[in-house]
């Protein structure tokens, strides 16, 4: 049987040295591996052989059958392979096919340039959590709980005293409480509310705030430097007015208008006739923030104010529903 066994491995290498074909792989396979092949044939000889014999000739023909497998299977890879490069053409003279290429979100643009503007002005950028804990939203910020004024803010609670923050002034309370004036930064993040989503709300949308702190700081500072902002965002030909109004983390507080950008001054259905647009609010740091925070308000001063960034993009190019932004659809993506 030994001798069997060594005559056949010997003639399949033999008769593998010229296969070259898938045909003769398979027709090699029925040779030596089919139901009436060689290796069949041997096996049912087992039972003839010699007990002493039996296991040993029993083991080598399957080390054997295990052999043949594998080199028909190598084979047929080989020839695969082979033959999936003979097909191949490949035609130098066609055109290259041009990636997609990526872009900024239109949000991330207008972030950016409105971070550019204040950071060439001597604002440092400054980031904090978004999941916040209720004094640094509301009680720092001179918003006590049950006061009306919570009601503009109110916002989503994980649980009792944590929640997402209504606004990014929070980051301005952890910075006053870490480091003393002068303070010289701006605050651009998420913020989330639980406003019913429509052309002109979303329940998280972007902001960027900004706090100055130091000795004498005057209203004419805020002015001089948001007029700065506006012309350099939207124009050197730019208007800008501040109206009074109410906040509770500022006194005095004025809401921040600039000339309609899209008919200049004259009325138009996106500045409603009225000639200006509202885009951010503004005013002297309240001292009772100063007083949570542990600054002497005696001592200083500051402005801080704060801007929606969707409502900044939507008037920059022209965009009419704010759920463009979040919809991710390349057709509105690509067009900046
Ligand atoms: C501190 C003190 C004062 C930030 C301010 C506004 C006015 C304001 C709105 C603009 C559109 C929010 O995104 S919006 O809805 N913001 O009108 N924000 S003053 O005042 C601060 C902030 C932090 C410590």
């Amino acid at each position: 049987m030994e001798n069997e066994i060594r005559d056949i491995r010997h003639s399949f290498e033999e008769e593998m040295k010229n296969v070259t074909d898938a045909k003769t792989t398979e027709e090699m396979r029925i040779k030596y591996l089919g139901r009436k092949g060689l290796i069949s044939g041997l096996m049912g000889k087992l039972p003839s052989v010699n007990e002493d014999e039996r296991p040993s000739a029993g083991k080598e023909l399957n080390i054997l059958k295990t052999y043949i497998q594998k080199e028909l299977e190598r084979k047929k890879n080989e020839l695969l392979s082979g033959e999936a490069k003979k097909g191949e053409k490949i035609d130098v003279t066609m055109p290259g096919i041009l990636p997609e290429e990526g872009r900024l979100h239109p949000i991330t643009k207008t972030l950016n340039e409105i971070n550019d503007i204040f950071v060439s002005l001597g604002f440092k950028i400054a980031e904090g959590p978004e999941i916040e804990k209720e004094f640094y939203n509301f009680e720092a910020l001179n918003i006590p709980p049950e006061h009306p004024s919570r009601d503009a803010f109110d916002t989503f609670y994980i649980k009792n005293d944590v929640l997402l923050r209504s606004h990014t002034s929070t980051v301005q309370i952890r910075i006053m409480e870490k480091t003393q004036p002068p303070i010289q930064a701006i605050m651009p993040g998420k913020v989330y509310r639980p406003d019913a989503v429509d052309a002109s709300h979303s329940f998280m949308f972007h902001q960027v705030e900004g706090l100055l702190v130091d000795k004498d700081v005057k209203f004419s500072d805020l002015k001089g430097v948001l007029s700065l902002f506006t012309k350099r965002m939207f124009g050197e030909k730019t208007k800008t007015r501040f109206r009074p109004s109410f906040f509770p983390f500022t006194e005095p507080s004025a809401e921040v208008d600039i000339s309609c950008i899209i008919c200049r001054g004259k009325g138009c259905r996106v500045c409603s006739h009225t000639r200006w647009l509202e885009i951010l609010g503004a005013g002297m740091v309240n001292p009772r923030v100063f007083e949570a925070v542990g600054y002497s308000p005696n001592k200083y001063t500051g402005f801080a104010f704060g801007m929606g960034v969707e409502r900044i993009a939507m008037l920059k190019y022209g965009i009419d529903d704010i759920r463009l932004f979040f919809e991710n659809d390349v057709r509105f993506l690509k067009q900046f």
